[in-house]
């Protein structure tokens, strides 16, 4: 049995196909009763580089959408026993939900299911039966806004890592993740140590190349799950999940050891230097993530009075 409509894609088109990145670490969920539709479109999805997760309705969707990230969803309208327009509303409900680019792929194809549809807050509608290419083409363009609006919201333009808005927002799906399936996690608070006087002796310039050289640093040390923001001026935050206290706080260490041994920046034949004080704390059941962050942060000003350059927890 066919799902998708044949389509020969003239050479022009195959072409601009061959040119669209691959985009490995997107992860998207197909959502769709119709056994054979669903397997069918998240194959070709997978095939074409996506990593696919599917579901048969809503409630293991929703379970789904609870445990992993997801950067696409495609949902089918009808399906039993509850609608796919009560996912809609789900998804748009929760802050850590909503701005997943969501594509309703419907054999619904009246001009009332669409209307509503968008109102709810879906990106896009394709009708079944449908071309996979099409499907194709709109879930790239679709991820390549998401991707640009990402950039612009959640990144630190100086350093391009995430920004304190984006941490608050996932940690909040850290947290509840964790709930369901209980592992330590744990917080590293991070300050330059004397930045001042770097901006003060070599101008804000050098200040910034520093910060980008920290941040970089940081980067290559963390693990992909690991969450590192910057908080503040010169101020960044890590979420470590599935890390007790004790692991977070010598990855910190061996971090502070290679400031030791290397220039964090250069510029036009100088070197710089820095050190940095850390605090670490692990988060408890029933901790807020105020009281979490201030306990970091505790952790961190005790390391600056014990004479910086050092991880407190
Ligand atoms: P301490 O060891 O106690 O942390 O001393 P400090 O000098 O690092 O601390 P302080 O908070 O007094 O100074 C932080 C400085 O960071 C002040 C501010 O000028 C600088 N700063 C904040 N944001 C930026 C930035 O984006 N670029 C540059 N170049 N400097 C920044
Ligand atoms: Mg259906
Ligand atoms: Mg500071
Ligand atoms: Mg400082």
């Amino acid at each position: 049995e066919m799902y998708g409509r044949e389509l020969e894609l003239d050479e022009q088109y195959e072409q601009l196909y061959r040119q669209v990145p691959p985009l490995h670490d997107e992860r998207l969920l197909v959502i769709d009763d119709d056994d054979a539709m669903r397997s069918f479109l998240a194959q070709r999805l997978n095939l074409d580089g996506y990593e696919v997760d599917d579901a048969a309705d809503v409630a293991t969707a929703q379970r789904l959408l609870r445990e992993r990230t997801y950067h696409l969803v495609t949902l089918d309208l009808m399906m039993r026993p509850t609608s796919g327009y009560e996912l809609i509303e789900f998804m748009k409900e929760d802050p850590t939900l909503k701005w997943i680019p969501l594509m309703i792929v419907s054999a619904r194809d009246d001009v009332n299911d669409k209307v509503r549809s968008f109102y709810l807050g879906a990106d896009d509608f394709v009708a079944k039966p449908f071309h996979y290419e099409e499907i194709h083409a709109r879930i790239c363009s679709l991820l390549k806004r998401t991707r640009t609006f990402e950039q612009l919201a959640f990144r630190d333009p100086l350093t391009g890592v995430y920004n304190r808005r984006y941490f608050d927002h996932q940690i909040q799906v850290e947290l509840g993740r964790i709930r369901r399936y209980p592992a330590p996690i744990s917080m590293v608070f991070i300050d330059i140590d004397r930045f001042k006087s770097i901006n003060d002796t070599h101008g804000h310039h050098v200040g910034d190349l520093v910060l980008q050289g920290l941040a970089h640093l940081l980067q290559h040390h963390l693990r992909a799950t690991d969450l590192l923001a910057r908080f503040g001026g010169e101020e960044f935050v890590i979420a470590m999940p599935n890390t007790p206290g004790a692991d977070a706080k010598k990855t910190v260490e061996a971090i502070l050891a290679c400031t030791h041994k290397g220039p964090v920046a250069q510029n036009e034949g100088q070197s710089y230097h820095i050190t940095f004080s850390a605090g670490v704390s692990e988060w408890h059941p029933g901790m807020t993530v105020d009281e979490w962050i201030r306990n970091s942060d505790d952790a961190m000003y005790e390391a600056k009075q014990r004479g910086r350059n050092q991880v407190v927890i």
